[in-house]
């Protein structure tokens, strides 16, 4: 496959020559399955379960990317190359089989092997694996997708987060409404991760700091923590497209420093020597499910502290390693801060650095800085972090002292550029001195990094414009776009094996390492013979998606109606009470007979509220409520149905995006950082319905405004009705809406219970701070359009190709490459093997 180069330029590690544990022949990993039936999982082949084969092929196919991995390692090792370290509480990798199969180029190699047992197929193995949901969504989502892209690229990176025993809830329904169980990804062992417990890291938490003097004479500050835990390093290997690159996710697990306390266990108190154990390893149990608001709990601050401080340990013994002086930290290391959840890293750094490496301030400042870049993600101002400067100093004063001194510093800087501007000083000071005093993060990391990101277009427009106007005017050019990209392997090839296939005869079957290829598609777009090729994938995974709906919800949904899909997160600003709204008020018009210009509609929503969102978990109540109504009722038969998807998730959605043919991107206009779900449904040919908000506005731009339905109040019109809104005048505006609502508050989808849905419509009606009501009217006449649309089946094919052909502009692999050039400054160090590549 690969072996290119002469064996001379690289050492060959223990095992390279192996073909049980490096041949990708069918009959290689025959063997290396049996091998592992018997001395890894100590099965007999004649007992062995579909979970036992599909870790028996897990363990055969990681020991392909352990050489290879080896190999990037080595090669590391001769040069001097920069190193990416992605730092993120959250990467949501999603199933790794399947993947590492389509990395290596071994699916049907790997599916002969599996038959050869003449048992379950390899289908049936993927489809017992256990997803780690290590995220929330979208950003943990990114952070995966880009692992994987720097592979790809063979640009050496570590992706650098936290190996939580529970990851986010596995949803169900029950009644309607959501409940949350605890996802226990690991219950069957998980065999995509090495430990390497000999590079542990300790850390400490809390009590305080002393002064002394040192040789020189010079004062000193010392940290006393009053307790600490041992980060014990868990890597998952992260293989590039074909290449032998493979990067890592190094993942910490908390564990007690001391396996108990000595003193507590001889003076006979057993329980409290067993107590500090279990305490540490809290820190790493479990995943806050919120992806918004949630703050101030002790808890995340301690896990944000961990995986920062471990993974800058690790960093600095690298260097330790390779004979580099600590000065020589930013030439080696690239960080990345996937948003404030990691930017205590800017303290920890310089506290390693001065307090601990004895580095003058100025120099540590000047590494630090050169070191550390920021990516926004929200404008949202109740998800900017803010810790209460009492939590903060109690469980890291040495750091609250050294941000005190970043301050300073910066705010002596602002002084000398805008003399007498107090206002100014407030606005920008890293410590928030109006209200409970607290530390605002987003402005600790954009003080010290050289770079700040916003994830798309209009986004990072924003975070200059109303966000940092401050910052941005101190230094325009620390300011930057880079929008969001997703992997094309994952998302289509692995995702969409008819698309995949039909590429692969259209345009190379290399194409998901050239996506830029997906252009030649264009010329093809009017074609009828191609466009009845590419609407055959579409039934096929569309019969796939209601599978998975008979099968959840017992409801049987038309493969050849149109697929109109939600799927992310469920929140207020996403606006899924205005897509269900507009369910609703199609019902209505189906109800009095006016089905003019309708088309048979298949509406599926899918998404997880966090549990402490109440408003969220009765917008999915609502769903429900009306899911079960519409569907039950024969007026709507094979005109309307309504979905929701439990439990939605990386697995999930790769069932989903091949499957739809709309694309629901419905947020108020200026509040979706970027949105990534919109690319891999455009990716895969759906067609967007949305505002001008996130990366939609970009999406647009690239597939065409006659292949785009847009709708709804730009970001300034917002900010417009903002200033006076009164969403109850709106009502009368759009004809059936008061029907509507009075249907819902009578209880028409709450079997009768007039109370349950009050206080969505109340919201809605009363303050609609989300301004479903100003777009509703807009968000119809575009429902419209797209029914059309779909009424002339070769116009809809054409803008479907369209919407993929020009969908290449969001891979990951572009973003990956911006970042690389413009904020990083890394290269491709391409890993060459000489052997077991096949
Ligand atoms: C913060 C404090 C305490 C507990 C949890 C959190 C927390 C956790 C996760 C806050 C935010 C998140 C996740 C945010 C997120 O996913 N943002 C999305 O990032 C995507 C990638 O850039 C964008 O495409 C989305 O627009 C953005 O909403």
């Amino acid at each position: 496959m690969t072996s290119t180069s002469s064996r001379a330029e690289l050492p060959t590690p223990a095992g390279y020559g192996d073909p049980q544990r490096n041949g990708l022949s069918a009959g290689d990993l025959f063997d290396g399955m049996t091998e592992h039936l018997l001395y890894t999982l100590g099965i007999r082949v004649q007992g062995a379960s579909v979970h036992d084969l599909y870790m028996a092929l897990s363990y055969a196919v990681r020991d392909r990317l352990m050489t290879r991995h080896l190999a990037t390692k080595d090669q590391l090792r001769g040069g001097a190359s920069k190193v990416v370290a992605y730092l993120s509480a959250e990467f949501l990798i999603g199933p790794q089989l399947g993947n590492n199969l389509l990395m290596l180029g071994i699916q049907g190699e790997a599916a002969e092997a599996v038959q050869r047992f003449g048992g379950p197929g390899l289908s049936e193995l993927l489809a017992v694996e256990e997803e780690p949901g290590l995220g929330n969504g979208g950003l943990g989502r990114l952070a995966a997708c880009y692992l994987e892209s720097l592979a790809s690229l063979e640009i050496p990176a570590s992706g650098y987060g936290i190996r939580y025993e529970f990851g986010i809830f596995d949803q169900v329904i029950r009644d309607g409404w959501q409940v949350e169980i605890t996802d226990k990804w690991l219950k069957g062992g998980w065999p995509w991760e090495l430990v390497y417990p000999d590079q542990s890291v300790s850390v400490g938490f809390g009590g305080h700091v002393e002064s002394y003097w040192d040789q020189s004479g010079a004062e000193r500050r010392r940290w006393l923590p009053a307790y600490r835990a041992l980060g014990v390093p868990h890597d998952v290997p992260v293989l590039g497209y074909r290449v032998n690159s493979c990067d890592r996710i190094r993942l910490w697990r908390a564990v007690a420093a001391e396996s108990f306390d000595v003193h507590a266990f001889n003076a006979g108190d057993f329980q409290r020597a067993v107590q500090e154990k279990v305490a540490s390893e809290t820190l790493s149990k479990v995943l806050y499910p919120n992806d918004g608001t949630d703050q101030g709990k002790r808890l995340r601050l301690e896990q944000q502290h961990f995986f920062v401080s471990c993974s800058l340990q690790d960093m600095l013994r690298h260097l330790d390693q390779r004979g580099a002086p600590v000065q020589t930290f930013a030439d080696h290391w690239a960080v990345q801060l996937n948003d404030t959840h990691p930017a205590i890293a800017v303290a920890e750094l310089m506290r390693l650095l001065v307090d601990e490496r004895q580095l003058g301030w100025d120099e540590a400042w000047q590494i630090t800085g050169a070191a550390i870049a920021y990516t926004n993600h929200t404008l949202l101002p109740e998800a900017l972090e803010r810790w209460e400067l009492g939590l903060f100093g109690s469980l890291l004063p040495r750091h609250l002292e050294i941000i005190y001194e970043i301050n300073a510093r910066f705010l002596q800087q602002v002084r000398l550029q805008a003399p007498g501007d107090l206002e100014l000083l407030g606005r920008v000071s890293i410590i928030q001195e109006d209200g409970p005093r607290a530390v605002r993060m987003a402005h600790l990391a954009t003080v010290a990094a050289h770079h700040v990101n916003g994830v798309a277009a209009l986004h990072s427009a924003l975070v200059k414009t109303d966000l940092f106007p401050d910052f941005a005017a101190l230094w325009p050019q620390k300011f930057t776009n880079i929008t969001n990209g997703v992997t094309p392997r994952r998302w289509l090839a692995l995702a969409n094996p008819p698309m995949d296939a039909l590429l692969g005869d259209t345009i190379g079957a290399d194409w998901p390492a050239h996506i830029e290829r997906l252009r030649e598609l264009e010329p093809l777009a009017a074609d009828s013979g191609f466009q009845q090729r590419w609407a055959a994938c579409k039934l096929d995974c569309k019969r796939r998606l209601a599978a998975v709906i008979a099968e959840q919800s017992q409801l049987l949904v038309d493969p050849t109606s149109l697929f109109d899909v939600q799927v992310k997160r469920i929140h207020e600003y996403k606006r899924q009470h205005l897509n269900a709204l507009q369910v609703v008020l199609q019902y209505l018009r189906i109800k009095h007979g006016d089905t003019e210009g309708m088309v048979p509609r298949t509406v599926i929503f899918g998404g997880k509220a966090a549990p402490g969102y109440w408003m969220a978990k009765l917008i999915i109540r609502f769903i429900n409520g009306i899911a079960q109504t519409i569907n039950a009722d024969p007026h709507s038969r094979g005109l309307l149905n309504v979905a929701f998807l439990a439990d939605y998730n990386v697995k999930l959605g790769e069932r989903v995006y091949p499957a739809a043919d709309l694309s629901e991107q419905i947020s108020t206009a200026g509040l979706e950082a970027s949105g990534t779900g919109n690319m891999k449904f455009a990716l895969n040919g759906a067609l967007t319905i949305g505002t001008l908000d996130g990366a939609n506005v970009e999406i647009r731009e690239q597939v065409g405004a006659e292949n785009f339905f847009l709708f709804g109040n730009t970001t300034e019109q917002i900010a417009e009705l903002r200033r006076d809104y009164r969403p109850w005048e709106w009502v009368e505006r759009v004809p059936l809406l008061r029907e509507a609502l009075e249907l819902i508050e009578r209880g028409h989808f709450s079997d009768g219970d007039t109370d349950l849905f009050r206080p969505l419509v109340q919201t809605i009606v009363g303050s609609d701070s989300y301004f479903l009501l100003a777009d509703l009217g807009d968000y119809l006449r575009s429902q419209n359009e797209a029914s059309r649309l779909w009424a002339d089946p070769p116009a809809w094919q054409r803008a479907s190709i369209l919407n993929t052909a020009r969908s290449g502009y969001f891979s990951s692999d572009r973003a990956i490459r911006e970042y690389a050039e413009r904020v990083w400054g890394v290269q491709p160090l391409p890993v060459v093997m000489t052997q077991g590549a096949g």
